[in-house]
């Protein structure tokens, strides 16, 4: 057995201030050039990159850098017409992730009207199984990540009651391990990206009182490792993204305390690329607009108020969830 800790040193040339500007610079030149490389690599995730890129705008008050009506146009013409469900690009098959970026997106815009609703909340409510799960499209994958997918859109959309609450929860908390953590389905090991997962289907169906509260924030905690970064299982490298996959889920549990802030954020400000702007995984990797949503979004649970207050649950501007008069549960 091995005792040494996987983990990575930070440098001391690494960046120390927030570099905000180089990040606003960074996402609203992504994309621009249509046949770049990374861009042209990342088609079959597009809805989502564009959810990334905007929140993390919105979070930096940037947002009018990105070109609102091409977006919306762009989302309108990812419906199906057929299911109703929203693809990721144009000509490709409708997934529950994608329609919930679409979704979220539009609801930043406030431009929920710019695609047919009812036909989401149909394509939503035809995804949910039996035992109250999800399939994430027709093929019939199941995951706790499509369940949160589902109530999140339906909540957006004000229509949380299409679908069996109670069935859905009681799938989600048949998926809670010994450690107070979650997998993706029954007897899957816990990870902390579906425990945000679980724990955000729990705080937007107001179920918070199913977790067992203080094993899993005591199970987050353990992520953090020297360096400051958090894991997302034991035995597995610091990754920026986690920032959020924790924090958040320990922001829904009220304890956020439980972790070193000051050693988070400096793991997390050096995961700044200098020169490129925008954040990577790990110090010194490729930066890329996933993690560079992670990277504000958590400094901004950390309390940094040059960065727009986030919502821990929704990932999105506190601001867009108070205009949509949202109320998800927090742990008090
Ligand atoms: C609204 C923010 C938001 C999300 C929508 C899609 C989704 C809901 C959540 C995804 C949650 C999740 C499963 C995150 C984990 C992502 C990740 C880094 C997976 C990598 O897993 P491994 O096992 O990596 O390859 P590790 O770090 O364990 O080595
Ligand atoms: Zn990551």
């Amino acid at each position: 057995m091995s005792f040494t800790t996987k983990d990575v040193l930070l440098k001391d040339d690494r960046p120390k201030t927030l570099l905000l500007q180089k990040h606003s610079d960074y996402l609203s030149g992504y994309g621009l050039n249509k046949d770049d490389y990374e861009f042209c690599m990342t088609e079959y995730l597009r809805m989502s990159g564009i959810y990334w890129s905007l929140t993390a705008m919105e979070l930096m008050g940037q947002s009018s850098r990105m070109p609102k009506d091409e977006i919306i146009e762009f989302i309108a013409s990812c419906q199906d017409s057929e299911s109703g469900g929203v693809s990721a690009s144009i000509g490709h098959d409708p997934h529950i992730l994608y329609t919930l970026s679409a979704v979220q997106v539009l609801a930043m815009y406030d431009r929920l009207d710019a695609i047919d609703i009812e036909a989401v909340v149909r394509y939503v409510v035809s995804l949910q199984q039996d035992d109250g799960s999800f399939f994430g499209d027709k093929w019939g994958e199941v995951d706790t990540r499509f369940s949160f997918c589902a109530v999140m859109c339906l909540s957006l959309l004000h229509r949380v009651d299409a679908i069996d609450v109670n069935k859905a929860v009681d799938f989600v908390t048949s998926c809670m391990n010994f450690d107070g953590g979650f997998g993706s389905k029954p007897g899957s090991e816990s990870h902390a990206g579906l425990i945000y997962c679980c724990v955000g289907t729990l705080s937007i169906c107001k179920r918070m009182d199913a977790l067992k509260a203080d094993e899993l924030a005591w199970w987050l905690c353990e992520r953090q490792l020297p360096s400051g970064g958090l894991n997302g299982r034991p035995e597995k490298l610091p990754d920026l993204c986690y920032s959020w996959w924790v924090m958040s889920s320990l922001s829904m549990l009220n304890r956020i305390h439980w972790v070193d802030k000051k050693s988070l954020e400096d793991f997390i400000l050096a995961c700044q690329d200098a020169e490129t702007g925008g954040f990577s995984d790990r110090p010194g990797d490729i930066t890329d607009p996933f993690h560079t949503l992670f990277g504000l979004a958590g400094l901004s649970l950390l309390g940094n108020n040059t960065i727009k207050n986030v919502n821990p649950t929704y990932c999105m501007p506190q601001e867009t969830i108070d205009r949509l008069k949202l109320e998800p549960q927090i742990l008090h």
